[in-house]
């Protein structure tokens, strides 16, 4: 898969490309990413990427014909997406997120400034989308985002381990406790099922604990899936106990717990 970047601050997404999964799997070349410089696509001798919004008021608005130029030179062909980061988006996901690493080539438009001209909108792009709602201070953080979190749906980019665990976020729902050694730690035990060997039961644990832990912090992930009967079954039971009304692991409770 191919990203491409459109930004005026290309040199910030050096530290991205340096380290980690992203940096293995552009290694590996099952994924190439290419950062664009927007003051490459002007044309005057002062690379004016922005000017003044008409109607007056605060800030710069980043001009169409750089923007439109850009996407031009680099987009490939019918079958590429390309994207706005902005607040006013959709909210990216994980769902979106498997989508989009799905496509041949996906062009990302960094916005600063006041934003972007309203034409790219309406007519270059595929859509907007958002990481959250904040108001950041340009759309690289965001494509940093975007790109970091649809490498893992490149098949070969994160190992078996971990893409059965995406499944599981995939599905859904939050991720189980994890402990390592050591055993006793400050006065914190580990839960017990983990040293029984049994990985039926630790399997089964696990379940519970993604479940129980989505339906104290993440109760409105619940709502929209469709839960298979035995994960029914353990919900009912969950909540019968009261068990999503207590601390979870990020709570203060301490000790060896069940
Ligand atoms: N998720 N920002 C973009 C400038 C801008 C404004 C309007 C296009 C239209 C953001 C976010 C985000 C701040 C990036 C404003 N560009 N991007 N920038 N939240 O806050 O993606």
């Amino acid at each position: 898969m191919r990203v491409d970047i459109i930004t005026i601050f290309p040199e910030m997404f050096a530290a991205f490309f340096s380290g980690g999964i992203v940096r293995r799997a552009l290694d590996k070349g099952l994924l190439e990413v290419c950062v664009h410089n927007l003051r490459d696509y002007t044309h005057d001798r002062h690379k004016q990427v922005d000017d003044r919004p008409f109607g007056g008021g605060e800030g710069m608005v980043l001009k169409p014909e750089p923007v439109f130029e850009a996407v031009e030179a680099i987009k490939k062909d019918g079958a590429s997406l390309v994207y706005l980061l902005s607040p006013q988006g959709q909210r990216f996901d994980s769902a979106m997120g498997q989508r989009l690493a799905s496509a041949g080539q996906l062009i990302l438009i960094c916005g600063r400034y006041e934003g972007v001209d309203e034409r790219v909108s309406r007519s270059l792009v595929d859509g907007e989308l958002s990481i959250g709602d904040y108001v950041l201070t340009g759309g690289e953080p965001a494509a940093w985002v975007v790109v970091d979190a649809l490498s893992r749906f490149i098949p070969g980019v994160v190992g078996k381990d971990s893409s059965v665990r995406r499944d599981s976020f995939f599905q859904g729902l939050l991720d189980y406790p994890h402990y390592t050694r050591p055993r006793l730690f400050r006065g914190m035990g580990v839960p017990q099922v983990l040293f029984s060997g049994n990985h039926a039961k630790i399997d089964a644990w696990r379940r519970r604990q993604s479940l129980q832990k989505t339906l104290t912090l993440r109760p409105d992930l619940l709502e929209k899936l469709e839960l298979a009967d035995d994960d029914k079954e353990l919900l009912e039971s969950i909540i019968k106990k009261g068990k999503h009304h207590e601390p979870d692991s990020n709570g203060r409770k301490q000790g060896t717990e069940d």
